[in-house]
């Protein structure tokens, strides 16, 4: 690291993609679309300019979820499901952390799934990011929450039989105030977009479309992803429309949307923010130690 930028507190070294980079070698299988994920979180997180240690992963299990150790900042590759619940922990008792999240499908809306609406209307400042491949990757290709009717898998081997479940729409229901969705199909698109979100000042949702290359569906593959997917931007979408946003997330399966739905224009104070302000308005008027105990005293 040569370079310097200069900030309100003073002089501190430019950042590089590589200083996120934890030197693990990653055990994806060649080709996963986690990999181009991962690379994008190096690049966001080096134009957004806070130090490894002051950056927090949580994840849950999973592929996806080995995100942490493959980086230099704090991480917890926690419990199946878990990640959304202790990721908020950590924010409250340390709100100065860049805290993201990140996980598979089946993670974050099977066994995890209660936790997504609570985590969404708490609005706490950290950002989700599902590495959506409609598969249990890391158990061998079983049938996940967002797998597509007809699906053939382990666990349907006739095909599934239920209606998938819509990432986007769940979240902008609860009123999720940042909603996009990309794919390591788009690099630079998913980069900016992972910027984007990890910058908003509350919960923000990245559904990635990252491609188990070994279970996954020949559509849902890198090569295939580049030819289907319709930027939301070349459609003329203005992310402020909520009301287009649900129409347009309601595509999900069909179309393959990349960008940003939805972004609060107004978003209000964050869960973090919040209890901050109250703690601060709460230590403004106690009272000394003392003259508590001398009140309990004289009763
Ligand atoms: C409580 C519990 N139940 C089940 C499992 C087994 N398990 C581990 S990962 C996983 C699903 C992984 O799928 P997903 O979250 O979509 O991530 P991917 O591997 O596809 O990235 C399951 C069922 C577990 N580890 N813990
Ligand atoms: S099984 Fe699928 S999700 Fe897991 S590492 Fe391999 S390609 Fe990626």
């Amino acid at each position: 690291m040569t370079t310097t930028t200069t900030t309100g507190l003073g002089e501190a070294p430019a950042l590089s993609p590589k200083d996120f980079n934890s030197g693990l070698k990653p055990i994806w299988c060649p080709g996963c679309g986690d990999f181009g994920v991962l690379s994008g979180l190096y690049r966001a997180l080096s134009t957004i300019g806070r130090p490894p240690h002051e950056i927090a992963f949580i994840s849950g299990i999973g592929c996806s979820s080995r995100i942490p150790g493959y980086t230099t900042a704090y991480g917890f590759n926690s419990v199946h499901g878990r990640a959304l619940p202790i990721a908020q922990g950590v924010k409250l008792s340390n709100p100065d952390l860049l805290v993201i999240v990140a996980g598979g499908d089946g993670d974050g809306f099977s066994i995890g799934g209660g936790h997504v609406a609570h985590a969404v209307r708490r609005n706490t400042d950290l950002t989700y990011i599902v590495m959506d491949n409609q598969v249990y990757g890391l158990t061998k290709g079983q049938l996940s929450p967002t797998a597509p009717k007809g699906l053939k898998t382990i666990t349907s081997p006739f095909g599934s039989l239920e209606d998938p479940i819509n990432p986007l729409l769940y979240v902008l229901a609860y009123g999720a105030g940042f909603v996009a969705q990309s794919t390591p199909a788009d690099m630079p698109g998913m980069t900016s977009i992972l910027e984007e979100a990890i910058r908003y000042p509350g919960f923000a949702f990245v559904n990635i479309q990252s491609p188990c290359v070994t279970f996954g569906q020949e559509e849902q593959q890198v090569r295939a992803q580049k030819t289907h997917m319709k930027p939301l931007a070349s459609l003329g979408h203005d992310p402020s429309d909520l009301q287009k946003a649900l129409e347009l997330a309601g595509h999900y399966g069909t179309e393959l949307y990349t960008g940003v739905f939805y972004r609060n224009p107004e978003p209000p104070l964050s869960y973090d923010r919040l209890i901050r302000l109250r703690q601060d308005e709460m230590a403004k008027q106690a009272r000394p130690r003392a003259q508590i105990l001398d009140a309990y005293l004289q009763k």
